[in-house]
């Protein structure tokens, strides 16, 4: 069967990656309103997919949402779709932290090359949905 479009196949699973731009819970809505979640990455091989796939087809300066977040319990990271602590991560030297006490959800960031920062969740970011 493979993936729907604008769901485009990476590895065994499905992602959405939007030139729109929302806030982490708009964000999540929309991917949710698709069947989806914002995305749940489990592994440097998805990691690595992942980024990859934002260096060839989107300008070098999108930043984009995850599905984590530590909103219930601060520096307590969990996915959207599982309610699960976060295993594998990838944060940025220095990250996450917590900058002005509001970063409270889960950003790939193309200027740390593509690593992870916590940012505020109402700034509007492009965002990658999977199912
Ligand atoms: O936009 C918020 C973001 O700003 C900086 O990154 C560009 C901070 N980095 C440092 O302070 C090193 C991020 O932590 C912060 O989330
Ligand atoms: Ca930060």
């Amino acid at each position: 069967p493979g993936c729907l479009a604008p769901f485009v196949q990476l590895g065994g699973r499905c992602y959405f990656f939007s030139y729109m731009q929302k806030s982490w819970s708009h964000a999540q809505a929309y991917c949710r309103s698709k069947s989806s979640h914002l995305a749940r990455i489990t592994s440097q091989h998805e990691n690595n997919m992942i980024v990859s796939y934002v260096r060839t087809y989107f300008p070098a300066d999108f930043n984009w949402w995850l599905g984590g977040n530590d909103m219930a319990q601060e520096g307590r990271w969990v996915w959207v779709d599982t309610n699960k602590v976060m295993t594998y991560t990838n944060w940025n030297p220095e990250e996450p932290n917590n900058i002005k006490g509001i970063e409270h959800c889960l950003e790939l960031r193309s200027d740390y090359t593509h690593k992870w920062n916590d940012a505020p969740c109402g700034k509007a970011k492009s965002f990658i949905c999977e199912k």
